[in-house]
């Protein structure tokens, strides 16, 4: 098996040491502080439940217990997908507790992301709620299970039919290990994905520790802070900028929000007195149109965030009034580098800006397609290196040989240009994806799956802008022998045991590809070439 790793040459882990970036400390180990800090203080909110930072312990221990009752050793990996619930918490930290790895997939995915998580990482547990809404994740095991022969173990919050409920397991704490090194790997996060599946991304307790501490600390989070999961909190935004744990970090207290839809939020926002939440563009729009009819009074909220795709000037510049409260606006990956909007800067950065990083010790470079740095205030693409940004994905050597430069810098695929101050404007992407209201869709992926219906002859599937999602799907097909109806190729994509906001928003079937030049082209160059037609002949609310 491959233990996951995250090394950074010695020269730069003295660097980050000595500069208290890194300090030593552990997920479950700060955790532990807090709780000894103020053990009364509430942690964490979700549904009925209210638990304080002693009870989060208190139930994190019980968790490393029953994790280790079956046989898991420490180091070994057991992919995590739950909604917004507080036993994410409780479940994460008993994994952290237990020297285990959690793996953190999104609600959202299926069969087939799943079982490449649980292959790649060669996790042998995997743990979900007993069902959310109408979907019933004990139904999605079995087909886990049953494509990947090493998943040993499936834990569920709730009725378990078949498998271990997790509440009935021994929770002996005798036998709980050692506290691990904080330079080893915490966890695995899940990379968008611009070619391909996705990638799964190493994080060490002290890089992650360092960027959510001072992500806390760069959004005003202290111990009266209430902090609001809106997004899915296993992705990195709300997990960590400043997300769940760095609200932890503070001593807030946390609102798990099970929809992000404006009734819901808003609802929490005032009965829980919300003082900051995160979110993508398109809700940010929602929310700024439901609010003046909305009936909630949701003046606690003090900032919120917005990120994880373009926010447009236009739009930002509408929330201080449409909500009253601060815009901080975030541009961050889950491979490391994260940039906020500071609280006090001047509107105009606030709003036209996407910020600078977190830490002075955030190399970021923007160059052109030769490696060579643009003029300044020119667009280029944005390379990364730094005290939480990653050297590596774990066992993927091909995208580590594509992703980062031969001196460890990560290739973001961002196109940005920089402002006199020093703040990065994101003006596009260099790779092919589709980000969807923030999920990020990978062309290459998606045409894979087009390709194994067999009226289909060849696939290219590109982005197009879109006035809600920011970005659209588009599948361009050529089909073979009798052409599929629309309907049924979308079913047929989503069959394949995908995340429905995979499956393509639109397909147009055309008769060839138009090849310039010399026969072949890249399947780069034709998706723009498609996009490009696209947007000439049809429009943009088509
Ligand atoms: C434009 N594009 C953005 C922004 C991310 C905080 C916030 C977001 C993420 C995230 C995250 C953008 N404007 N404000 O992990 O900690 C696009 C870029 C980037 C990619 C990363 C965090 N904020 N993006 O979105 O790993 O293209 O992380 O490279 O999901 O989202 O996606 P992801």
């Amino acid at each position: 098996m491959l233990e996951p790793k995250q090394v950074w040459p010695e020269d730069y882990i003295a660097r980050y040491r000595e500069k208290g970036y890194w300090r030593g400390e552990t997920m479950f180990g700060f955790l532990e502080r807090r709780a000894r800090d103020i053990p009364e203080h509430i942690a964490v909110i979700g549904g009925e439940q209210r638990w304080t930072y002693a009870d989060l312990l208190h139930r994190a221990n019980e968790n490393a217990a029953r994790f280790l009752s079956f046989g898991l050793r420490p180091g070994e990996r057991v992919v995590v997908q739950l909604p917004n619930i507080p036993e994410f918490l409780s479940v994460v930290f008993g994994l952290f507790r237990a020297n285990l790895i959690p793996v953190f997939a999104l609600p959202a995915h299926r069969v087939t992301e799943i079982s490449h998580f649980v292959e790649k990482s060669e996790a042998s547990a995997y743990v979900i709620a007993a069902k959310d809404g109408d979907f019933d994740y004990r139904m999605l095991a079995r087909d886990v299970a049953a494509r990947a022969p090493g998943l040993r173990h499936v834990v569920v919050i709730g009725e378990a039919e078949e498998f271990h409920a997790l509440e009935d397991l021994p929770h002996d704490q005798t036998l709980l290990p050692a506290e691990p090194s904080p330079s080893s790997v915490a966890f695995l996060q899940i990379s968008g994905g611009s070619t391909g599946l996705s990638k799964l991304i190493p994080r060490t307790h002290d890089d992650y520790i360092y960027s959510f501490r001072a992500s806390a600390d760069i959004c005003g989070l202290s111990e009266k802070s209430v902090f609001m999961a809106a997004l899915p909190v296993a992705h990195n935004f709300p997990m960590s900028s400043p997300g769940v744990f760095g609200a932890l970090y503070a001593g807030s207290r946390i609102v798990m929000c099970p929809s992000p839809s404006a009734e819901t939020a808003f609802t929490l926002i005032e009965n829980e007195r919300v003082t900051i939440t995160g979110v993508v563009p398109p809700l940010a729009l929602l929310w700024m149109q439901a609010a003046p009819t909305s009936g909630h009074d949701i003046s606690s909220l003090e900032v919120l965030l917005v990120g994880g795709a373009k926010f447009t000037p236009e739009a930002a510049s509408r929330v201080r009034v449409a909500l009253g409260c601060t815009l901080q606006q975030v541009f961050g990956m889950a491979e490391g580098l994260v940039n906020y909007t500071r609280l006090d800067d001047p509107e105009d950065v606030i709003v036209n800006t996407q910020g600078r990083p977190i830490s002075p010790d955030d190399e970021v470079l923007i160059v052109d397609d030769h490696g060579q740095p643009v003029a300044e205030g020119e667009p280029g693409l944005l390379l990364a290196r730094g005290p939480y940004t990653i050297r590596g994905y774990h066992n993927d050597a091909a995208a580590n040989a594509r992703s980062f430069t031969e001196d460890g810098f990560y290739r973001t695929g961002d196109i940005v240009s920089r402002t006199p101050e020093g703040y990065l404007v994101v003006r596009g992407r260099a790779g092919d994806h589709i980000n969807r209201a923030g999920e990020k869709i990978s062309a290459e992926e998606i045409e894979d799956h087009l390709l194994a219906h067999p009226g289909v002859f060849d696939a290219a599937v590109v982005s197009i802008p879109d006035p809600y999602l920011g970005e659209r799907s588009c599948a361009f097909v050529i089909p073979q022998g009798e052409k599929p109806k629309m309907a049924a190729l979308k079913a047929f994509v989503r069959g394949r045991g995908l995340a429905e906001f995979k499956v393509p928003d639109q397909i147009v079937f055309v008769e060839a590809f138009e090849t310039t030049a010399v026969g072949k082209v890249s399947r780069k160059v034709l998706r723009q070439q498609l996009r490009g037609q696209f947007l000439k002949t049809i429009p943009m609310e088509a």
